[in-house]
């Protein structure tokens, strides 16, 4: 309309043809470039339909596998229909249009009271038309992500009319694992501040989340088998914990967004608050011929370590329903192992001369057997093939070195092993700089390292890792977004059609703008404005 105004009147002031290069760049978006992380395929055009939030409605298909009381779809219609329409809250408002709109959603199987696994589908259809839109996907989960897709699409004028213009999309996830790492350890995390990352995260369409849940400073998770861990080892006994039901929450959370809790509890390193809760577990470190009263890594040469690890993580492998659990291994100090007696005496018994790796290599292969035996597949850092070529074959290393540069040595020479691996050595979102960063999350290529294709084919996905050292409930949502939603592009989408990071950046100013819009901190990639800005 102000276009028009200004071509028909002549005004081409520089203002003027700024603002209308701005509000053409505004109209583009209104497509299918406005959904972040672009869909794989899509065809889209400038006729658009009017939606009414009064006569807008989600139904199920009639050959629908899930019908209503599906508890996946019934709360993600609900969720989305808040999501759609923001301003929209007592019915108050007038709204011109009439013509009711129905967003009808078919699956192929019922897996409503599921969780997203490995092997989910992600896969959905979605095509918009006059009045309606059709929304087909194989699983629950594959729905929850057209779901996303279709809020994108809605946009308001500037009278507050809500709009979607006639699109196709087909669309597909190009890595089946797309995380986030949080660090409950270093600084606690409320829930709450939990639950607010997982409704971001599939704002984005991530789908793990690795919930770093322990490490060195404290032990805040709540074991019902070793109560003792978290009253001794948290930062408060009773404030600074996860519950059991702070842990059902979160779980059940994140399954009505279709995304994956993956629990790690990393040892032997990494441990130091786990050893006020259980005396006995960590090496006692000597000085000279006496012990310091310093404490290192869990101690491997005792079987009570093994006794107290099949517990815990049976206990862990009951609570968290997803079929992998991460292990840690990573950064083993060895020098309180070398310090011990008994710990060497171990090593002189067991045949592992001085060299430690194959001590770690001992305790490592013990605890991927505790697990295996538990169902669980390992994800284990990358430190343990380092150490231990002979690990499962199943196991997934997880890539951490090689910043900035390097990772694709390490990519190539683990999956040369046939082993998979998931990339995390690129995406230390934790890592601050003045500038826009985001730019190098955007351009990793995950599978651009020297191998076969069969070895690409070994890349399972990436994550972004906030380790919590300067983080907790006051900075975490802006360090993440949107530079995490640079990452969650390059895991969903096609390599080819996301090339370019100059296209890209007013494609993800306006998604971060969508962001604020839902009440997400997310900081400004660059100068500039939102229609909305935070609340
Ligand atoms: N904590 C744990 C960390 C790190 C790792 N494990 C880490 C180390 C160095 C960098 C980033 C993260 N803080 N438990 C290694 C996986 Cl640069």
């Amino acid at each position: 309309m102000e276009v028009m105004y200004m071509v028909r009147s002549g005004r081409y002031t520089r203002l003027n043809v700024y603002l209308l290069i701005l509000s053409v760049l505004q109209l583009n978006l209104h497509t299918v470039e406005g959904v972040w992380p672009l869909p794989q395929a899509f065809t889209s055009s400038t006729e658009r339909y009017p939606l009414n939030p009064q006569a807008f409605y989600f139904g199920y298909g009639r050959q629908s596998a899930a019908q209503q009381g599906c508890s996946v779809l019934d709360s993600a219609f609900r969720r989305y229909f808040s999501l759609i329409f923001p301003d929209y809250t007592d019915g108050r408002l007038h709204f011109s249009q009439y013509k009711p709109f129905t967003v009808e959603v078919s699956i192929d199987h019922d897996d409503c009271e599921g969780y997203p696994n490995e092997d989910s589908s992600e896969r959905y259809n979605l095509s918009v038309s006059a009045g309606q839109a059709s929304l087909k996907a194989e699983t629950v989960w594959g729905a929850l992500r057209g779901l996303e897709t279709f809020s994108q699409l809605v946009y308001q004028n500037d009278f507050g009319s809500y709009f979607i213009n006639k699109t196709e999309i087909e669309d597909f996830p190009r890595f089946q694992f797309r995380g986030i790492l949080l660090d409950t350890s270093r600084h606690y995390l409320p829930v709450q501040a939990i639950l607010k990352t997982l409704d971001a995260m599939a704002y984005s369409k991530f789908n793990v989340f690795h919930w770093h849940i322990v490490d060195d400073p404290s032990f805040p998770y709540q074991s019902s088998s070793f109560p003792d861990l978290s009253s001794k080892g948290a930062f408060h006994p009773m404030t600074h914990i996860y519950t059991q039901s702070d842990v059902r929450r979160v779980i059940s959370h994140a399954r009505l967004w279709g995304i994956r809790v993956l629990p790690e509890f990393d040892s032997p390193g990494h441990t130091t608050s786990w050893g006020k809760g259980q005396p006995g577990l960590l090496t006692p470190c000597y000085n000279g011929g006496t012990p310091s009263g310093t404490f290192g890594p869990v101690n491997p040469a005792l079987p009570s370590t093994y006794q107290f690890m099949a517990r815990l993580f049976k206990e862990v492998s009951s609570v968290f329903p997803d079929s992998y659990i991460h292990l840690g291994g990573d950064e083993v100090d060895f020098s309180c192992w070398k310090s011990n007696p008994d710990v060497r005496a171990f090593m002189q018994k067991m045949g592992f001369g001085s060299d430690f790796t194959k001590l770690e290599a001992f305790y490592m292969e013990n605890i991927v057997n505790i697990t295996s035996a538990l169902n669980k597949t390992s994800i284990v850092w990358q430190d343990v093939f380092d150490y231990h070529e002979r690990i499962p074959k199943d196991t997934v290393l997880h890539i951490w070195k090689g910043i900035p540069a390097k990772y694709q040595e390490e990519l190539s020479r683990i999956t040369k092993a046939g082993m998979r691996v998931l990339l995390a050595a690129p995406w230390y979102i934790n890592h601050i700089s003045y500038g826009q960063d985001w730019r190098n999350y955007y351009t990793v290529q995950p599978q651009n390292f020297s191998g076969t294709e069969e070895q690409k084919k070994l890349v399972i996905g990436g994550e972004v890792c906030m380790w919590g050292e300067y983080v907790d409930a006051t900075n975490l949502s802006p360090r993440l977004w949107p530079r995490a939603s640079a990452a969650a592009e390059r895991l969903w989408s096609d390599e080819k059609q996301t090339s370019n990071v100059d296209k890209a950046f007013p494609r993800l100013q306006d998604f971060r703008c969508k962001l604020l819009r839902r009440g997400i901190q997310a900081e400004p990639l660059y100068v500039g404005h939102c229609k909305h800005e935070y609340q």
